[in-house]
């Protein structure tokens, strides 16, 4: 069982260290063309972590329940697909970070620099992870990935198993395509030396 309820809305500037540490990883990627409509992309998913996860275990002390904390981890899936991809478990972690990307197995269309909406529904889940007893779940979201933005992770609260928006936020992005490799060569000339370039 979580703890939910309503409090002010959050600050998330601390998070403004994750997003330039995507920023930097992300160099070299090309953004999507805002004027193509034809192109298509792989959907992959850059979860960057969560914030506010609800106190999900506790232990019977003289007769009082003590919360502890939570041992999330995150499933993502195609609405209505069996396959799942995970992120691992982070223990006794309330605000974990992932930092990395779920290929989803799916090629989506882009419009005017976006993934163009209505394509394919996702549905993301936040499980605590348990080692006695099953796994908790913690709460959920479906998003349209037209939704999302590129290279930018945004906030997205997960709702509970009534339905209702927590205070429990994932953070989560779209990747562009990587970059295709560069082939590296070398000349290796009569007299010893190498020069080493690159193709476009
Ligand atoms: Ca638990
Ligand atoms: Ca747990």
């Amino acid at each position: 069982m979580g703890c939910y309820g309503s409090k002010e809305a959050k600050d998330w500037t601390h998070w403004t260290s994750t997003v330039n540490g995507l920023s930097s990883k992300l160099e070299g990627y090309p953004m999507p063309d805002s004027t193509s409509t034809d192109s298509s992309i792989p959907l992959v998913i850059y979860m960057s972590g969560a914030d506010n996860v609800p106190k999900m275990d506790w232990v019977m002390t003289e007769g009082e329940n003590l919360h502890l904390g939570c041992d999330p981890y995150i499933t993502i899936c195609k609405k209505g697909d069996e396959k799942k991809e995970q992120w691992p478990i982070k223990n006794q972690n309330r605000h974990p970070m992932w930092n990395s990307a779920r290929d989803l197995g799916q090629d989506v269309r882009l419009e005017g620099g976006k993934v163009a909406s209505g394509q394919v529904s996702i549905r993301l889940e936040m499980w605590d992870h348990d080692d006695i007893d099953a796994d908790d779940f913690i709460g959920s979201i479906d998003i349209d990935p037209s939704e999302l933005t590129f290279c930018h992770p945004m906030p997205f609260p997960l709702k509970n198993e009534a339905g209702d928006v927590t205070e429990c936020v994932c953070y989560l992005t779209l990747l562009p395509p990587a970059p295709k490799k560069k082939t590296v060569y070398f000349v290796r000339f009569f007299f010893g030396d190498f020069l080493f370039g690159s193709s476009p």
